[in-house]
């Protein structure tokens, strides 16, 4: 029997194909996922939704809009965003911070994408709905506030733990 879960990742899967057309600073997602890189590992995907995921209390404080609120990831492997929400999203690295900023701290370039290692500056750029962001290799242990662009106090904010 096909799960509710696995039909909504097959109807996601199909509304990539619709949209991959305009797809600035994204990758469109293929047909029954990302192919795992050369070594092996699989790619760990954070979703991205503004829509369905809830707010929630971290140590850095209030998340929302990506799944898991707080990732933990191994060094050398290997991370992207998936945006599942029906519009336009970023998720934008916090350069520096400990905990969120009340404030955006983001400027117009973070609609750009750019970055492939989490350790340096990243933004995924304007994910559109249905889209996967490039990879960032988890080059360095350590903690990694990111957050959205056009968002962020939605509030749409999260965490990634590289240990
Ligand atoms: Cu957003």
């Amino acid at each position: 029997m096909v799960s509710p879960r696995v039909l909504k990742r097959v109807a996601s899967g199909a509304a990539a194909l619709l949209l991959n057309a305009c797809t600035p600073g994204g990758i469109a997602l293929p047909p029954g996922g990302a192919a795992p890189p050369a070594g092996g590992a699989a790619v760990q995907t954070i979703d991205v939704n503004l829509t369905l995921n809830a707010d929630s209390q971290t140590a850095a404080g209030t998340s929302g809009g990506y799944a898991p609120a707080v990732t933990n990831v191994a060094v050398g492997t290997t991370l992207r965003f998936v945006n599942s929400d029906g519009f336009a999203h970023t998720a934008t690295l916090i350069s520096g911070a400990t905990t969120f900023p009340a404030g955006s701290p983001f400027s117009v370039a973070a609609q750009t994408q750019s970055g492939s290692a989490l350790s340096q500056n990243w933004s995924t750029g304007t994910l559109a709905a249905g889209v996967a962001s490039q990879t960032l290799t988890v080059d360095r242990a350590g903690t990694y506030l990111f957050g959205c662009f056009f968002h962020y106090g939605g509030p749409m904010r999260a965490e990634i733990i590289a240990h």
